[in-house]
């Protein structure tokens, strides 16, 4: 069998990004190897949207955004001749505290296009919204709403249609670092790859045993609510992008418009259970609790009434500690990159971190300024 220039392990947003980059790069034979059928809804990176926005608590995050919204995005919408960033208008506000305050002082530190508004002015704008015990409501003219399942198969389509290889429903039992080339034993056989991008998510630790110690999986339950009154309310054109982050108790939810769904999406952005979620746990059913406590949440921050719960799913985040992405060179063996602990904030950075990953796998390093000033902080030692 041929042996190939790189294969990328995992059909997620940034195996699928990586792979379009190495198909863009022109390097040939590339391949990506998925366990299950691609688009498939059992990781982190199914679902009609995401939020894209400079809006960080950290600075180098607003930096690393911004060849995101400048250069990638633009390029893969071009590429893939569709729009994948829908204009949304964004709100983003918290309690008068550090953890929020964080946020505003990045926005303004990175000189980011983000607008403060009081809540006053805020109530104008989004009047859905009442933005309870918010002193200040960022308005960020980067933010958006990412068409995630459009951009997947964007990736993929582009990347076959150019000569990508995408072999999934293949499991990968065992990878062999010190093999050279390296080899994959799956159980459709043995793959050999001169290079090797492993994104797999939720089974990082499965695959790569050193750096299970550093990533926690938690299982996000995801809700789409009907709002009362005219359905044109839930729709990208007036509904915003948004979240709401309360000090102390490290609450933070977060939702968006109702985009091929009945429902605004609304979530809690929940990484605090100290146990680690099982990946393997394919089917496990929805806690309707959950549901009712961010139902409660609207309540309480929306000025109309919730009708039902139309529909709910799970989302697997990977998260470090301090929600820092890992990325870079395996430390046993330099011509494997690996990009794990998205931590639940990495979608809208695919098409960016693809390109890196490519560059890392094939050139040792990436031509972004940005996320080589932040390398240091994502090194997968
Ligand atoms: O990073 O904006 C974000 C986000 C929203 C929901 C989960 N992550």
């Amino acid at each position: 069998t041929a042996t190939f220039h790189t294969l990328v392990l995992g059909g997620g947003i940034l195996g699928l990004a990586a792979l379009y980059h190495l198909t863009r790069m022109g390097h040939r034979p590339v391949g990506l190897v998925e366990r299950f059928t691609l688009g498939h809804s059992h990781g982190s990176s199914h679902g009609a949207s995401r939020i894209i926005r400079s809006t960080y608590g950290d600075v180098d995050y607003v930096h690393l955004m911004q060849p995101a919204v400048r250069e990638e995005w633009p390029r893969l919408q071009r590429d893939a001749g569709e729009q994948l960033i829908i204009p949304v208008d964004s709100c983003f506000y918290g309690t008068d505290g550090p953890a929020f305050n964080g946020y505003v002082d990045s926005a303004t530190a990175a000189g980011a296009d983000v607008e403060r508004l009081d809540p006053d002015e805020a109530r104008k704008h989004f009047p859905l919204f009442r933005f309870p015990g918010a002193k200040t409501v960022l308005r960020d003219h980067t933010a958006g709403m990412i068409a995630a399942s459009r951009t997947m198969s964007a990736l993929a389509r582009w990347s076959q249609q150019h000569g990508g290889q995408v072999l999934d429903q293949t499991r990968v039992r065992a990878i062999e670092l010190d093999r050279d080339p390296i080899r994959l034993v799956t159980d459709r056989g043995t793959l050999a790859t001169e290079r090797l991008i492993v994104a797999v998510g939720a089974w990082t630790g499965a695959l790569v045993p050193s750096l299970a110690p550093r990533l926690k999986v938690h299982r996000q339950t995801v809700g789409y609510f009907r709002l009362e009154g005219p359905a044109e309310r839930m729709a990208p054109e007036h509904f915003p992008v948004w979240f709401y982050v309360q000090d102390r108790e490290d609450i933070i939810y977060y939702g968006l418009p109702a985009f091929g769904t009945g429902g605004v999406k609304t979530a809690r952005h929940d990484t605090m259970s100290p146990e680690s979620d099982d990946p393997e746990e394919l089917d496990r059913p929805i806690d309707e609790s959950v549901l009712a406590t961010t139902r409660a949440f609207l309540d309480e921050h929306l000025s109309v009434a919730v009708d039902e719960v139309d529909g709910a799913e799970h989302c697997l985040y990977t998260c470090t500690a301090n929600e820092d992405f890992v990325l870079g060179p395996h430390p046993d063996n330099p011509r494997v990159v690996v990009a794990a602990g998205g931590s639940g904030h990495a979608f809208k950075f695919g098409p960016l971190l693809g390109r890196v990953l490519a560059e890392l796998a094939v050139e040792g390093r990436s031509s972004v300024p940005e996320f080589e000033a932040m390398s240091t902080r994502f090194q997968p030692t």
